[in-house]
């Protein structure tokens, strides 16, 4: 339906793509977008050369009309991605222009690859994934303070960095709704209802949801990515990781970026386990490390000649331990599902829910820990998965 707007525009920014993209002859255009939110375009000239054209509705794709949402959410994306290339190049896409009346971006295209959330259905390992994006989260941390957004000719205190209308949904949907009964946009099967029950009224989890949310809405730390799961994250066929989708960016809190994302290794970890592939499950529990450890070296938060840098390394695990609390909950509770779960309702998909809520509380109980550490959560899934024992076998 867009696809005739989508070539008129390509065609009238020609110039500005450079050599890149032909426009004099025929194009091709097809919609691929699989995500909740917006329309994504790929298109090929006649040589075979792509590029990606992404453009937001102003509603909730996956909801309709019933939810409208500022389509200037595009614009969010534009500007972020541009920063995180200059602090990060080749981390994120290339954008080749905007337009904000149409709302759309055009960016390089990220082909051939597969996002990592499919690699991961597919039961595809992605080696190197936990360092890609701590270093990525780390050098956000160290480089993308508001004032170091300043010192790019970026005025911090734009309501740009504050992205109301993206936060409003991310407080709705990721820390609210999941934990409310009778709210209509969340489903479950009730096989799980006693896994949600004791999930809900565990005071570990509610006080990781409290203090989580507390951060979330006051830490305006750095530009962070805003919803880092699996699926914002591209792997190319070279081995490099691509991260793209960055349209809740806003000033906050660097470990809600990456408890989003241990939380989706988690779920990684639990679909291993499920195809019976206990070394591949073993792998995502290593990518989990890795994601600190180089968000440790890269951030240079916690170097040991800082006051009380054992202390601030806990705070922050601390941190990012009821992040992925939280987000592990509302995958499961909430309306926006991972496709781990698809069948849902069968005996496997109510058994990925069940582990992703009891990981949830271990971890929500090992946060409060004195001397918690990255291991200890390892532990915790370990514990969870059976894997501190003996290979586990999946039964479903
Ligand atoms: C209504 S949007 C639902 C979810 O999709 C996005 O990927 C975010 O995670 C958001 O919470
Ligand atoms: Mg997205």
């Amino acid at each position: 339906m867009y696809e005739q707007e989508i070539v008129t525009y390509v065609r009238s920014i020609e110039p500005l793509l450079r050599g890149r993209f032909k426009t004099d002859r025929n194009i091709v255009c097809r919609e691929i977008g699989d995500g909740n939110l917006n329309l994504v375009f790929l298109l090929s000239d006649y040589e075979g050369s792509k590029i990606c054209v992404k453009k937001s509705l102003p509603y909730v794709r996956m909801i309709g009309s019933e939810w409208p949402l500022d389509a200037d959410r595009i614009i969010h994306e534009r500007v972020s991605l541009e920063i995180f290339s200059m602090i990060s190049p080749g981390t994120v896409p290339k954008v080749y222009d905007g337009d904000s009346e149409l709302h759309v971006i055009t960016m390089e295209a990220l082909v051939p690859g597969a996002t990592v959330r499919s690699c991961v259905v597919a039961g595809v390992e992605c080696p190197g994934i936990g360092k890609a994006v701590g270093d990525f989260v780390g050098r956000v941390a160290r480089t993308c303070k508001p004032s170091d957004i300043q010192v790019l000719g970026y005025d911090s205190d734009r309501p740009l960095f504050r992205n109301d209308n993206m936060t409003d949904v991310t407080r709705l949907l990721v820390f609210e709704e999941p934990f409310l009964e009778d709210v209509h946009r969340n489903h479950f099967p009730q096989e799980l209802s006693k896994s949600v029950r004791y999930y809900r009224s565990n005071p570990a989890v509610i006080a990781a949801a409290l203090t989580a949310r507390n951060v979330f809405e006051e830490r305006k730390e750095a530009l962070i990515h805003g919803d880092l799961h699996t699926g914002s994250i591209m792997k190319m066929n070279s081995g490099e990781y691509i991260i793209f989708d960055t349209e809740f960016s806003r000033f906050g809190p660097v470990m809600f970026d990456l408890g989003v994302f241990v939380a989706n290794l988690i779920f990684a970890a639990i679909r291993s386990l499920q195809m019976n592939d206990v070394d591949a499950c073993l792998s995502w529990l290593q990518e989990i490390e890795d994601s600190w450890k180089y968000f440790v070296s890269a951030s240079q938060l916690f170097k040991i000649d800082f006051e009380n840098h054992e202390y601030r390394e806990r705070e922050y695990l601390r941190s990012l331990g009821e992040f992925c609390v939280i987000e592990l909950g509302r995958r499961v509770i909430g309306l926006a599902k991972v496709p781990e779960l698809e069948n849902f309702h069968s005996r496997q998909g109510v058994q990925v829910g069940s582990y992703a809520l009891r990981c949830a509380e271990l971890i929500a109980s090992s946060a409060q820990e004195l001397n918690v550490s990255i291991s200890t959560y390892i532990d915790d899934i370990k514990e969870v998965l059976g894997l501190r024992r003996l290979k586990h076998i999946w039964r479903p």
